[in-house]
């Protein structure tokens, strides 16, 4: 499927003041795409200012070296917002993902764009430009560079191969194709610098995070002749180790590396009645259907569930759900 970004490059002639958003606790796609359109429309001498409902996540601040990115009533006060000739929203087309910046979308007087690859959406009266293939946002805003022959700068380039990578998990997802790496190797071309940008990306980990990580891969524990592979983490695990809450993300995917594992859970104690609980999958087997048991949801292949119990009650009853789906 590609898109025909004519209504949008004509959209864009018409206008002359662009608000760029989308959603909160902002990933590179999300704000490697608002930036690269922001310097997009910048050279076609447009104005443009990106405003999201949150502030971006400290961990990725190294995308927005100019600070470019405002958030909603402190460094974008509402009454700042007046004015703006069309207001483009990226990478989301959930009103609860918008935050704070629903109500300014809710209340926008000019025109509203979306351009997105979810497929999940709701409908924000806005022209839609989706391609639920793209693996990317980014991809999507290097078609519409294209699109409006704008030359990709290096400041361009490095956010937008971001987007791309972190969205595809450094290009491995089942959604990367050839048309992928043709992206890839433009934005190379235009001055992205993959090594550095994996270095940015997954090399700053404190050494409180690796130390955790070893207590959760000591941990892992196999069932189901080891299909399944579990582990834990505790509020001391967390306390020893000075880690915290976020570092264990991206730690289950650890324990799909083990051959022969079809899925893994990983039950977090975050306090003593409440336990956060994620499950992955690489083969058939729906983790979703197990997290909506618990109360919880997902996608086929990743799902989570807060869990309202000590950990030990968690893990006895979600463990015997997946042992039950993996028979
Ligand atoms: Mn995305």
């Amino acid at each position: 499927m590609s898109i025909n970004w004519q209504p949008l490059v004509d959209l864009i002639g018409r206008h002359e003041r662009f608000l760029i958003t989308s959603h909160c606790r902002a990933d590179c796609d999300a704000v490697g795409s608002e930036i690269g359109l922001a310097l997009a429309l910048e050279l076609l001498g447009k104005h443009a200012r990106i405003v999201n409902g949150d502030a971006l996540p400290e961990h990725i601040g190294f995308m927005d070296p100019d600070d470019r990115v405002g958030e909603l009533g402190t460094s974008a006060p509402l009454e700042s917002l007046r004015g703006y000739d069309a207001l483009v929203i990226v990478d989301t087309s959930a009103w609860g993902q918008l935050g704070a910046m629903a109500d300014v979308v809710r209340g926008f007087a000019g025109e509203l764009v979306v351009i997105d690859h979810h497929i999940e959406s709701d409908d924000l009266n806005a022209t839609v430009f989706r391609d639920e293939t793209a693996e990317a946002t980014g991809r999507l805003i290097l078609q519409l560079c294209e699109a409006l022959s704008v030359e990709v700068t290096p400041a361009m380039a490095a956010p937008l191969f971001a987007a791309i990578a972190t969205d595809t998990g450094w290009f491995r997802f089942s959604s990367v194709t050839a048309a992928t790496f043709q992206a890839l190797a433009k934005l190379t071309d235009a001055g992205a610098k993959p090594p550095a940008l994996f270095s940015q990306l997954y090399e700053q980990h404190s050494l409180a995070r690796i130390h955790l990580r070893g207590r959760i891969l000591d941990h892992v524990t196999p069932e189901c002749d080891g299909r399944l592979m579990w582990t834990y983490v505790t509020m001391d695990d967390f306390a020893s180790t000075g880690a915290n809450r976020t570092d264990t993300e991206d730690a289950i995917n650890a324990l799909l590396t083990v051959a022969g594992a079809e899925a893994a859970a990983i039950f977090v104690e975050l306090e003593s009645d409440v336990t956060k609980v994620s499950l992955r999958s690489r083969s058939d087997f729906d983790v979703r259907a197990v997290a909506e048991q618990f109360g919880g949801g997902g996608h086929r292949a990743a799902a989570g569930i807060t869990y309202r119990g000590p950990r030990d009650e968690a893990q006895a009853a979600i463990l015997d759900a997946l042992r039950a789906g993996l028979q």
